[in-house]
């Protein structure tokens, strides 16, 4: 299994996040990472590198050009406004107000491209979040030509929150998505994209929504009492061509695995009648039990599961981190899922 990640990581690290009303130490922050690559490599997975810059077509292929150039500019412009702290968002166009405008100021530039106040933005933010959208297409490449059955890529800042012009859930570019895309347009005709991390993916479902050549499957907590609240519902099934290629599955929280295998066994069925070329994997360790942001119940061992039941599609398949905060625990649970993935023993 090849590996990729952002070796510049550590260059994304916020000072914190609003959460519950409190500015408090950013979740998603360098020992993520850390935490994983130790852990592949005492499990023995050492086929890690950098990626090769590929360049920007991949991202455009799933971004807004006009939302790509304010993440390549915002530290930059929020300086010369005289600013130094992280960059928050200040105002946002609400429902009834304009977006189709287009603000020279710097706060007008964060509220019309974020949508939530948990994602800020330090001085090493683009540069990383580059270098994790060029780990997904290295990734995602690695499949093609069948030089690989799976790659993996413990991005961070994650991805699947972003949307085609929206930054939000600390995600910036959509990595799952580029890497689906990418596939796409190389010669997978069919892909398929599972995500299971906790939360729901709203940006990769919203990107994909009206395409019948990409399915998009989420089992997340239930948005009516969880983040992103605003996506994630049951009834959202995609739309014009792309009706009946989105499902979503959202569980209460508490779930613990006998539930979640059930939801894990529907989204895998739908899979295999879509009958996909290639595989995305959306994988969050934030269902795990002790998770600080997560209210499922799982175990380690089922994050083998999920690994091993992915597997049984027989599908050249990309996984791409997103979610999981409990950061002593996380590489030992990606090991896990990696380990099911690969048909190793747990
Ligand atoms: C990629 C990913 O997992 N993003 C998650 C972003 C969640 N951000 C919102 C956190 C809000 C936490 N609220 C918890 C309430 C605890 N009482
Ligand atoms: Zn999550």
């Amino acid at each position: 299994m090849k590996i990729f990640y952002a070796v510049d990581h550590a260059a994304h690290a916020c000072a914190g996040e609003i959460k519950d009303g409190v500015l408090t130490p950013c979740f998603e922050n360098p020992t993520r990472a850390d935490s994983v690559g130790a852990a592949l490599k005492q499990a023995g997975y050492d086929d890690i590198s950098a990626p090769t810059d590929m360049g920007l077509d991949g991202v455009l292929a799933v971004h807004d050009a006009g939302y790509v150039a304010f993440l390549q500019a915002a530290w930059a412009d929020w300086q010369a406004a005289g600013r130094n702290g992280d960059i928050f968002p200040l105002v946002w166009p609400g429902a009834g107000m304009r977006r189709d405008v287009d603000p020279t100021h710097i706060d007008g530039k964060v509220g019309l491209y974020c949508f939530d106040s948990g994602t800020p933005i330090c001085a090493g933010t683009w540069g990383v979040v580059y270098q994790s959208a060029q780990a997904a297409l290295n990734a995602a490449d690695h499949l093609l030509s069948n030089r690989c059955e799976t790659s993996f890529v413990f991005a961070r800042p994650p991805g699947h929150h972003a949307m085609p012009d929206q930054y939000g859930g600390y995600c910036f570019l959509n990595n799952a998505a580029i890497a689906a895309q990418h596939l796409s347009q190389n010669g997978k005709s069919k892909v398929a994209i599972l995500d299971v991390d906790y939360h729901h993916g709203n940006g990769t479902q919203t990107i994909f929504y009206d395409r019948p050549d990409v399915l998009t499957v989420n089992i997340h907590s239930d948005p009516a009492d969880e983040y992103p609240y605003f996506l994630g519902h049951a009834d959202e099934t995609g739309t014009g061509d792309g009706e009946g290629f989105n499902l979503n599955l959202p569980l209460p929280k508490g779930t613990e695995w006998r539930q979640y295998q059930e939801a894990l066994e529907t989204a895998l069925s739908c899979i295999k009648v879509f009958a996909p070329n290639a595989l995305v994997v959306s994988v969050g360790a934030d269902t795990y039990k002790n998770d600080p942001l997560g209210y499922f119940k799982l175990e380690t061992e089922n994050l083998f599961q999920i690994g091993a039941s992915i597997s049984g599609l027989g599908l050249p398949t990309c996984a791409v981190l997103e979610g999981g905060y409990d950061i002593p625990a996380l590489g030992t649970n990606v090991v896990a899922f990696l380990n099911g993935l690969n048909g190793k023993a747990h």
